[in-house]
């Protein structure tokens, strides 16, 4: 019998995952991984401040995953002891929608990290922001999405609830780290390109605060096999039209390395939260 593929449709996706799971532990030494996090841009600098770093490992060489295109992102999957005996898996090779190799690709991750054992999936990413008081460099969790992608991760006849998608449990956790965080419902277009002035309005219309290319579909990945999510955007610029200027990704790549820092100190606390509730429970 072949190799499962993701690019093979007859085969369910989660054979693919349970074959990248398995190299993983196998390439780790660790069995089983208990928080797995996506770090999108601005984010990067996190997986060192998480606990022990225990395997890097390219992500070319799990089955299903491809290096990152884009620029900010490592290209690793990352196995960290934390506290309590607890492991995380930090994945730096996120495939976006916009890369056109389907959303089997993009979910990829989310459902190796189920497959490994992830109860909590934590997706970070840059985005624009469309309240004017962000300043770019702000982290805000993510209460809620509109997926305007019209694509959907799940195949077939998969009807998954999403209420409380972005858990209501976890946000409080993390603004217990921080009660200065502010909460924002994450907009997720197909980009590459950033939206025009007028679709900024039309997602601040619909109820949308922060606009961004990855995420959503990731996030009803998560939520089919079970885990827990917890989003957050680091608001690298104003959305288009909410500031005067036009946007550049060197713009938003210089915001994100400034904010990193404190982000990443951020997040490690709101995990070694996390992982501590994870522990008593
Ligand atoms: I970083 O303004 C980043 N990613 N769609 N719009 C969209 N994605 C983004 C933006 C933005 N900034």
């Amino acid at each position: 019998m072949a190799e499962p593929s993701l690019d093979d449709l007859e085969t369910p996706p989660t054979a693919v995952a349970e074959l990248a799971a398995a190299a993983l532990a196998e390439r780790t030494g660790v069995v089983r991984h208990d928080i797995a996090l996506t770090l999108g841009s601005g984010w990067g600098e996190a997986a060192e401040r998480l606990g022990r770093t225990v395997a890097v490992v390219p992500a070319e060489e799990v089955p299903g995953f491809t290096r990152s295109g884009v620029p900010g992102h490592s290209g690793t999957l990352t196995s960290i002891e934390l506290e309590h005996g607890l492991h995380a898996l930090v994945i730096g090779a996120r495939t976006h929608f916009y890369e056109g190799r389907g959303v089997r690709r993009v979910v990829h991750s989310v459902r190796t990290a189920a497959v490994a054992g992830a109860r909590v999936m934590v997706l970070t990413n840059g985005a624009g922001g469309i309240r004017p008081h962000w300043k770019p460099g702000t982290p805000v969790l993510i209460e809620d999405h509109i997926n305007l992608t019209a694509a959907s991760p799940l195949e077939g006849a998969t009807f998954v609830d999403l209420t409380d998608l972005y858990s209501r449990r976890l946000r409080g956790i993390a603004r217990q780290v921080d009660p200065t965080l502010d909460e924002g419902v994450y907009v997720q277009f197909r980009g590459p390109h950033y939206e025009t002035p007028a679709e900024v309005a039309m997602a601040r219309t619909i109820g949308g605060s922060i606009v961004g290319m990855s995420t959503a579909l990731e996030a009803i990945a998560a939520r089919e096999a079970g885990m827990e999510v917890l989003g957050m955007s680091l608001i690298t610029n104003l959305a288009a039209g909410i500031q005067s200027t036009p946007l550049s990704h060197a713009e938003v790549l210089a915001a994100g390395k400034e904010a990193e820092g404190r982000l990443a100190d951020l997040l490690a606390r709101i995990v070694a939260a996390v992982a501590t509730d994870l522990a008593a429970a």
